[in-house]
């Protein structure tokens, strides 16, 4: 069996208040109670759960914009958890980082990028959401901060509150690809295309096919040496089989979509840590949708059905 042994960290991150509503606190321990760890232990892989990382509050800092809603939790956690990642980015680890709304990803993503930086490799990001998460602190009209980590992580200008000075190791544009993109706002629209980023939406998605789409992007991450950093919002999947968030939009990636993301993922042995943001589990029905995200983690970490072919002719 081709098994490649990964030594597993599992990192809380409660955060909730880039949402629109609550309930994405709770998302780490039902991670745990859906069993991720036992999961992923039982595919020959070590797992270590370092717990929840804690927000430090950054003390008053006035927003730039009134509509933003608890800007200065987002300064605090995006503190906390760069350094963690940077952390553990510096180390042989595979970080899962289990959210949490999804402006968690502005620290986890720019600590991952710090470190790949400190290799001399560049991080590659692959952004499974309905949304593209590209507003800046300008450009938002809803004040939901997690509506704006992405724009961060590419160098957009007016985050310098959030590390305290201007982002060192931004993700490069061309680097990213959003997929599964069904709800993008206009103000983004206009900055993704500006910027070059790749969008996969689900148009694309549904004449082309996943497999067709993620596949020259895995290639550029393989010929760039690059590291590869996954961020899936569990709204990227359809809210039929993933009800657990407070963001659904119809006609998202179907069952098997989603898993033949991370099974050509862990195929391409190119991830380097994960993201597991946006479940509600106030939201969930029996835990469908918590059990649900820890199987695609499975896949991801090389779940199959076969390992190998049954004849050999
Ligand atoms: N674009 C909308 C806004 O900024 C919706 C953002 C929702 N984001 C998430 N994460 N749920 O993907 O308010
Ligand atoms: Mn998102
Ligand atoms: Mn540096
Ligand atoms: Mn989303």
């Amino acid at each position: 069996m081709n098994v490649v042994r990964r030594e597993i960290v599992l990192v809380g991150a409660p955060v909730n208040d880039g949402a629109g509503q609550k309930g994405c606190v709770m998302g780490p321990d039902a991670y745990r109670t859906a069993g991720l760890g036992e999961t992923l232990k039982a595919l020959g892989h070590s797992v270590t759960d370092h717990g929840n990382v804690r927000l430090v509050h950054p003390g008053n800092v006035a927003p730039p914009n009134p509509v933003l809603r608890n800007y200065e939790t987002y300064i605090g956690w995006t503190r906390a958890l760069h350094a963690k990642a940077a952390d553990l980015g510096s180390s042989p680890v595979f970080p899962i980082y289990l959210g949490g709304d999804h402006s968690m990803a502005a620290g986890t993503v720019s600590g991952q990028a710090r470190a790949a930086a400190a290799q001399g490799r560049p991080l590659f990001v692959l952004w499974l959401d309905a949304h593209s998460d590209f507003h800046t602190l300008d450009s938002t009209a809803s004040g939901n901060l997690h509506g704006t980590p992405l724009a961060f992580l590419c160098g957009l200008s007016g985050f310098d509150d959030l590390l305290g000075a201007p982002l060192e190791h931004p993700v490069s544009p061309e680097n990213v690809e959003i997929m599964g993109v069904r709800s993008v706002d206009d103000a983004e629209r206009e900055m993704l295309i500006g910027l070059g980023v790749g969008v996969s939406d689900m148009r694309r998605i549904d004449e082309s096919g996943v497999g067709t789409l993620l596949t020259p992007f895995l290639d550029r991450v393989r010929e760039a040496n690059g590291l590869l950093h996954v961020s899936l919002d569990v709204d990227f999947l359809d809210p039929e089989i993933a009800p657990a968030v407070g963001t659904t939009v119809p006609g998202g990636a179907t069952f098997r979509e989603a898993h033949l993301v991370m099974e050509m993922l862990h195929d391409s042995g190119l991830v380097t840590s994960l993201d597991l943001v946006e479940l509600n589990p106030f939201l969930d029905e029996r835990g469908k949708t918590a059990r649900l995200m820890v199987d695609l983690t499975g896949s991801l970490f090389g779940r199959r059905v076969f390992d190998r072919p049954t004849r050999s002719f």
